[in-house]
């Protein structure tokens, strides 16, 4: 069987349905093997497929894309996306072709050194044309990289061994029977530990930080008045539980001088500490027999009222209005808006395992090609990854893409820190720049609206870009009063 044909009816095999495909000539082997198995998507931009890859694979839940690049700088363009996956545990399979191994090096053109690329990132396996043994591997908790050699021809060849990687390092563990005044933070959980956990927290009544990234089977089964808002002073310990949490309480908590003195617990389905501290994990199973030696005192929380026109009275009135919708929040202020709030009806997805402002828009499309979705980026987000308009043109699943725009990078202005910076950094900081979005949007043939009230949300309606344009001003003195950095 040809060597492309044998590659592709593997990927068949673990499940891949759709091929996003940045053409080349030294991977057109592969494309004429995979527009007879698989859906094919195509966009030139790398750094955008890998994204787009990225987001079908995260609302599927498993590795339902892959991504397959020519040689040379397409395959670096895709370092972003597959850190992000790294990082966010997202399954991810890029299929690269290169040069026999006798250019590796040489500067021959459009070639660059791809063994082993992604390094610690990525699982490597090469299949070679002339090599006899070609061993193929698939690991479950990184990303993937294939980098297939040919020559001027694709080949018969017999086999391809196969090995599936799913037993990685595991995180210090210790067995912990007890522990003190904990709070939990639970963030993004793998479907199979929702129930667990949730009757875990029922059962103890740890008083919970929710991390809005998170599905809305988790976050509607956690009884509200466990809900905690704000970090109490009395608490001893922290059990933080599913990834690491994308809540900014969480970094803030390793700014507190007492937080020294805190034990951290950590509960997870990947090996990440999250944070500088040693921190002593624990299995699911360990959880159920935990006993808790007192329980910190639920801060009052002092409901606030969103006043109108701030992004937060913008963005709760998108959830609610689409709460049958999935959901993709961009990066900066969208994400840090979220815990602010009423979120937990909707499950909400985002690129929280590096936060990166790169490649929100295609990884909205990629959500989007696999669920009817609500996308919430920012203005300067937008702007860096326009790519993802021309692959919104594949979705045929209903969507909204909203753009906040506050006029760049508002973030760096809006919390109580931006005071200690001079006036000409505060200003360069939001990198101002002058783009019409309309005209960005009607050019790539998609409809746009523009809403400054968010009245006006209620009339959008799906396969729309919209542009909204909250008021600067009073969303600034709102996150000033809600005391943010
Ligand atoms: C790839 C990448 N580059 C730079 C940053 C640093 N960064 C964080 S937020 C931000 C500004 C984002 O602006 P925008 O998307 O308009 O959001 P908003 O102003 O609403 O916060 C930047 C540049 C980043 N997170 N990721």
């Amino acid at each position: 069987m040809k060597l492309s044909h044998l590659i592709l009816d593997l990927c068949v095999k673990i499940g891949v349905k759709v091929a996003v495909l940045c053409s080349g000539s030294r991977n057109k082997f592969l494309v004429n093997s995979l527009v007879q198995k698989l859906k094919v998507v195509t966009v030139p931009d790398e750094r955008s497929a890998g994204f787009f890859s990225l987001g079908i694979n995260k609302t599927a839940s498993s590795l339902a894309s892959l991504v397959c690049v020519t040689s040379g700088t397409a395959v670096a363009e895709l370092f972003p996306s597959l850190l992000e996956a790294y990082y966010s545990g997202t399954p991810f399979l890029v299929l690269s072709a290169d040069l026999p191994k006798r250019f590796s090096g040489t500067g021959f053109p459009q070639s660059i050194n791809q063994r082993n690329f992604f390094g610690e990132y990525a699982e490597y396996s090469e299949i070679d044309f002339e090599s006899k043994e070609n061993l193929v591997k698939l690991s479950m908790l990184k990303p993937n990289h294939w980098n297939i050699r040919y020559w001027e021809d694709d080949i018969e060849i017999k086999e391809l061994k196969f090995e599936l990687i799913n037993q990685g390092p595991q995180g210090e563990k210790s067995s912990i029977s007890k522990i003190k005044k904990p709070i939990a933070i639970v963030s993004m959980l793998d479907k199979d530990l929702i129930n667990i956990t949730v009757n875990f927290l029922t059962k103890t009544k740890i008083p919970v930080l929710v991390d809005p990234f998170n599905d809305k089977e988790l976050k509607s089964k956690i009884p509200s008045e466990l809900r905690l808002f704000t970090v109490p002073d009395d608490f001893k310990s922290v059990l933080r539980i599913g990834r690491v949490p994308s809540l900014r309480i969480w970094r803030d908590l390793f700014r507190k001088k007492d937080f020294l003195k805190k034990q951290i617990f950590v509960c997870s389905q990947d090996n990440f500490q999250g944070g500088d501290r040693v921190e002593r994990f624990l299995s699911f199973s360990e959880l159920q027999n935990l006993e808790i030696d007192q329980l910190p005192i639920i801060s009052k929380f002092t409901k606030y009222a969103i006043p109108q026109k701030t992004e937060h009275a913008f963005m709760q009135r998108i959830l609610n209005n689409f709460a049958e919708f999935t959901f993709f929040v961009g990066n900066s202020s969208p994400a840090y808006t979220l815990p602010f709030l009423n979120h937990y009806s909707v499950t909400i997805f985002g690129n929280r395992g590096v936060n990166g402002i790169d490649g929100l828009v295609s990884t909205f499309a990629g959500c989007a090609y696999n669920l009817p979705c609500i996308g919430i980026v920012g203005d300067l987000s937008f702007l860096y990854d326009l790519q993802g308009l021309l692959l919104l043109k594949f979705v045929k699943k209903p969507w909204i893409l909203f753009i906040i725009n506050n006029g760049g990078g508002l973030i760096f202005d809006y919390f109580n820190i931006s005071k200690k910076m001079n006036l000409k950094a505060r200003q360069v900081l939001v990198s101002p720049y002058s783009a019409d979005l309309s005209k960005i949007v009607k050019g790539f043939g998609l409809s746009f609206a523009q809403v400054d009230s968010e009245r006006k949300l209620d009339k959008i309606r799906p396969f729309t870009v919209v542009e909204i344009i909250p008021d600067v001003k009073i969303t600034q003195r709102f996150w000033r009063e809600l005391d943010c950095r």
